[in-house]
């Protein structure tokens, strides 16, 4: 039996909610940045801006979504209300928004459009409604509340289900600006109440922002981290002397680790998404045509999130047109066939499956090669280093393996190595520290037969459930 501290065995209890296993499903998805600072080339409006400036005359949502489909996305997020508080849906309660601009003489709904193009692509839709607000009167009182709140119900209630309501905690009021002292359980309940399947990301408890937007993450990203880190962007967002303390820092490496959990702070599951524009700013700038990134850099970050146990949430910035611009969809669709490529036919499905032992009752290793996500190799409690060993039948040329972690059943790994057989000796081909919901071990291409995965350190066993080779 593994002699663990008591820290230990509980944060290795932490498990996932349904909403926050559905959302970690997607593991790749778009984000839409979209609205007045499309026409007034800036990436953060006044909030001053005529909504006469707005007129995609050629908007065509479905085109947006066909491309995000093309890359390998699952899901997209519309900017509904960015900071200047310009809204894209005509809601009730502001004038500042599309119906009146000239677009579809004041009749359009850009919400509606993206939400019905994602179901016809069989996408899912999310929605990102700024909380700081540079337009709106109430903005800095109660009555502030009651608009957002207002705001959400329209767009929970009128556009279908919404897979994630993403709230960002960016603040620029500086020192001598509005203070706003939001309501954010309120919120919360009202997301909860309407959708309950909807994840609340970044000023939320589901979704943890991975601390950059340059699409790097850490080599461990934990989902089980501490408490105060859901507190961050809450306490950020107010931009005022009740700023996080110092020492809880977004940014730092280990936010999971046992030198963390030791510290005995209450531990929750809060997985990390990484955030980043296939350009060089948010919204679209024709001076930036030239700053789109490499094929070589989109698909580094994607092994580097999706990879490495975090989500991807890549940008698209729609032009003046309400077009995603021909350059910017080469570079998405260039991506997807990539994805296709990189995974075409997993080697792995009609293997042999030993393992050092494992628990009673249908936990053997031959289910890591099930589609089925509650069928999962538990390596039982007793073993210091479990092990699992694939034998594809005969040598294949191999560049990738996937693991993934029965999440369902907590964060339990803290490092593996996996080795090939050669000339009947084992060499390593790569190693890390979590798993998760999915590892990527990327390595020189090999002809190889028998592959082993040791887990080198577990918190509680070790679960494998899915295995898969490239
Ligand atoms: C930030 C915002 O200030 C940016 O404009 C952008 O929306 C990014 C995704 O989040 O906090």
């Amino acid at each position: 039996m593994k002699n663990e501290p008591e820290y230990i065995k509980k944060a290795a209890e932490v498990v996932p909610s349904e909403r926050q296993l559905l959302w970690q499903e997607l593991e790749f998805y778009a984000f839409v940045h979209f609205g007045i600072n499309t026409f007034t080339d800036s990436e953060w409006g006044s909030g001053g801006e005529s909504p006469e400036l707005f007129d995609p005359k050629k908007l065509n949502a479905r085109q947006w979504a066909k491309i995000i489909k093309a890359a390998g996305m699952k899901a997209m997020i519309l900017t509904c209300k960015h900071h200047d508080g310009f809204c894209l849906w005509p809601s009730e309660y502001t004038e500042h928004s599309v119906k009146n601009s000239p677009w579809k003489n004041g009749k359009g709904d850009v919400v509606k459009e993206a939400a019905e193009a994602c179901r016809a692509e069989g996408l899912k839709f999310g929605i990102y409604l700024s909380p700081w607000d540079r337009h709106e009167l109430t903005y800095g009182t109660e009555d502030y509340n009651v608009y957002f709140k207002n705001q959400l119900r329209e767009l929970l209630t009128k556009y279908g289900d919404i897979f994630c309501v993403w709230l960002d905690g960016a603040c620029g009021e500086g020192k001598n600006g509005r203070r706003q002292e939001y309501d954010w359980n309120g919120y919360v309940s009202l997301i909860r109440f309407i959708q309950p399947n909807a994840v609340i990301s970044i000023c939320g408890p589901d979704v943890r922002w991975c601390g950059n937007e340059s699409g790097v993450c850490r080599r461990s990203e934990w989902s089980v981290v501490p408490y105060y880190y859901s507190q961050y962007e809450l306490l950020n967002a107010r931009e005022d002397d009740k700023k996080p303390p110092k020492k809880i820092d977004m940014m730092t490496l280990d936010m999971g680790g046992r030198s963390v959990v030791k510290k005995g702070y209450r531990m929750i599951w809060y997985p990390a998404e990484v955030d980043v524009s296939l350009r060089k700013g948010w919204f679209y700038h024709e001076r930036e045509d030239h700053e789109l990134k490499l094929l070589s850099k989109l698909v580094d970050i994607w092994f580097n999130s999706v990879g490495a146990n975090a989500s991807l949430l890549l940008n698209l910035s729609p032009n003046k047109d309400g077009l995603v611009c021909e350059r910017d969809m080469e570079a998405l669709l260039s991506l997807g066939a990539q994805l296709e490529i990189e995974f075409g036919e997993d080697l792995a499905q009609d293997s042999e499956m030993t393992c050092s032992g494992c628990l009673d009752g249908g936990y053997e290793a031959s289910n890591v090669l099930l589609p089925d996500k509650d069928k999962y190799w538990h390596s039982g409690t007793g073993d210091e280093k479990p092990w699992i060993m694939i034998d594809l039948g005969d040598g294949y040329d191999i560049n990738k393996v996937v693991l993934c972690e029965h999440i369902k059943t907590g964060q339990q790994i803290e490092g593996f190595t996996l080795y090939g057989e050669f000339d009947g000796k084992w060499k390593k081909l790569s190693e890390g520290t979590v798993i998760g919901h999915k590892r990527i071990c990327r390595f020189e291409e090999v002809r190889v037969r028998r592959m082993k995965l040791v887990i080198e350190k577990t918190r509680c066993f070790a679960s494998i459930e899915s295995f898969q080779a490239y």
